[in-house]
């Protein structure tokens, strides 16, 4: 069963005639981009805005209305995925590398659906790498403040080099990190000179739709 294309098909039902959709980046987002695809040439009308660049090429190929951000008051609904959902569904996001992108559309939508298989489900945050998108001027420095936060920080990597994130930043992810209380991390990591933003996304799922190896869903 593929788990992840059963939960972003159900969420892509959810959205109505005229809404703004943000369009969420990683597989699972991918499959809600290309069921909304379908929906569009069947005859729905949405516009929507990207949280990649990967992903708004994705739309613009399937007929989806990409829309200046000038345009958007509000976004009635965001579709994304996430590396892992905890109990009281706060979100580890940022594995894809377009955490910032995707924390600034989730802030904006009344509504963000997170789509994921079961296997992301977890009790307590943090055994998936916490990334978190640093400045390149002095990242040694930001290393060094995630390093005495305990937090194990390695700069990822990409053929050898800093990988680079659409927004020409780095990414640290931070490893063997348990995370019983998100919201008190994610203000210490935005706290420091050099952090741009981390994959902590505290209360901002509205619905986290969860598709099953046995074929079912379960909508929190
Ligand atoms: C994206 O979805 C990222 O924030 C997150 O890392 C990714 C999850 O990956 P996938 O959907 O491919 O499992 O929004």
């Amino acid at each position: 069963m593929n788990t992840k294309k059963l939960a972003a098909e159900r969420a892509v039902e959810a959205i109505e005639e005229g809404m703004t959709v943000g369009l969420g980046t990683g597989s699972t987002a991918y499959f809600a981009i290309e069921r909304l695809g379908q929906r569009v040439k069947e005859g729905l009308n949405v516009r929507a805005v990207a949280t990649s660049k990967r992903s708004e090429e994705q739309a613009l190929a399937l007929g989806i209305p990409i829309v200046p951000f000038a345009e958007v008051g509000q976004i009635d609904m965001t579709i994304d995925g996430a590396d892992e959902v905890d109990r009281n569904l706060q979100l580890i996001k940022g594995g894809g590398g377009a955490l910032l992108r995707e924390k600034i559309v989730a802030a904006r939508s009344a509504k963000m659906f997170v789509v994921v298989g079961e296997d992301k489900m977890v009790d307590t945050l943090g055994a998936f790498p916490l990334p978190v998108e640093i400045v390149p001027f002095a990242h040694e420095w930001t290393l060094d403040a995630l390093k005495a936060l305990q937090l194990n920080p390695g700069l990822r990597m990409e053929d050898g080099e800093p990988y680079v994130t659409d927004n020409g930043n780095y990414i640290a992810d931070c490893r063997g990190v348990s995370i019983d209380d998100p919201a008190s991390l994610h203000a210490e990591l935005n706290a420091i000179p050099g952090v741009v933003e981390n994959g902590l996304f505290v209360e901002m799922a509205h619905t986290v739709v969860v598709g099953r190896e046995d074929g079912s869903l379960d909508l929190f």
